[in-house]
């Protein structure tokens, strides 16, 4: 591809300037959100769950990359990440037409020397590949650079523009262009935006990136973190942390516990009564996208005073 600049942000920047990067090109960087300290911090913690990870085992997972997930059981630092306020203001505003959104998965890629590029994809096909509507978006996803991106050490490819192209698209390497970053940017990207892990071409070195993915409340998350983080940490963590890790009903009715009490309950102790099912079908009509959807859930409100 010609010379091509990519979309890069201050850390300084509003969800919104985020968001208009987002609509137009799929994907916006921003410079140091993180910084170099809290990386070193996370680092720290996930060195040797690193090492001890095998590397993958078919070419979309890359035989010379390792996966390292349950972050937020490992790494406290790493939940920092996880939820960064301006991520979240434009991931919650990416996927706003639905009731909730969740975390959908944290781990850490590590491309190592050798690896080839990964195959180029679109996130959105874990769904066991339904093709949801071109304006309905599932998925809104970041990599945090744990070290810097370069072109040779593999940083991760994309085509600009094409979260708007249809799903089943074939594009070749020569189609894409690599997401450069120093250690500690972060880039944002729709779940519709065609992109890979680009070859690691160095002798000896590992670029690595975390993968923190964002989906809506609906879907089935591709990290379990009911398993993935043991009940004795998540009593420790906090509420807001919890519902995002699906401690929430992701539509009402979707992830239920018990006699559909709230999910929270199962984590704090919490009088039964807590949880009201109306109130939740209140915060849905609020947030209503569709005519139908709010006809839908106004008929049930309506029923709902009925019956008491
Ligand atoms: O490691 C990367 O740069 C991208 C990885 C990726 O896109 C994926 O595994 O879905
Ligand atoms: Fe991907």
């Amino acid at each position: 591809m010609a010379a091509y600049e990519l979309n890069r942000l201050p850390k300084t920047a509003s969800f919104e300037q985020v968001m208009a990067k987002l609509e137009k090109d799929g994907y916006c960087i921003i410079e140091d959100l993180a910084g170099n300290t809290l990386m070193d911090k996370i680092a720290a913690e996930m060195d040797p769950w690193i090492e001890q990870t095998c590397y993958g085992r078919d070419q979309l997972n890359g035989f010379f990359t390792r996966r390292t997930g349950a972050l937020i059981a490992r790494s406290t630092y790493a939940r920092k990440l996880i939820m960064d306020p301006l991520v979240l203001d434009s991931v919650g505003t990416w996927l706003a037409h639905a009731y909730s959104f969740q975390l959908n998965q944290a781990q850490i890629l590590s491309v190592g020397p050798g690896a080839k590029a990964q195959p180029v994809h679109v996130d959105e096909v874990a769904w066991d590949f339904y093709q949801f509507p071109g304006d309905y978006h599932i998925q809104c996803n970041t990599i945090w650079a744990l070290t810097d991106f370069t072109e040779e050490n593999g940083a991760t490819r994309i085509v600009p523009g094409s979260h708007k192209h249809p799903l089943g698209l074939k594009y070749k390497l020569e189609d894409t262009v690599p997401v450069l970053m120093k250690r500690g940017d972060v880039v944002i990207y729709s779940g519709k935006l065609y992109h890979g892990a680009g070859p690691n071409t160095t002798k000896d070195q590992v670029r690595q990136g975390i993968n923190i993915t964002y989906s809506v409340g609906w879907v089935k998350q591709e990290e379990n973190q009911f398993l993935s983080v043991p009940r004795e940490i998540a009593q420790t963590l906090p509420d807001d942390l919890l519902r995002l890790m699906g401690y929430q009903q992701g539509a009402p009715g979707i992830g239920i516990f018990r006699d559909s009490e709230d999910p929270l309950a199962a984590i704090r102790s919490m009088p039964y009564e807590q949880y009201i099912y109306s109130q939740a079908v209140k915060k849905t009509l609020d947030a209503s996208a569709s005519d139908y959807k709010a006809q839908f859930l106004n008929e049930i409100v309506e029923l709902t005073k009925e019956g008491q």
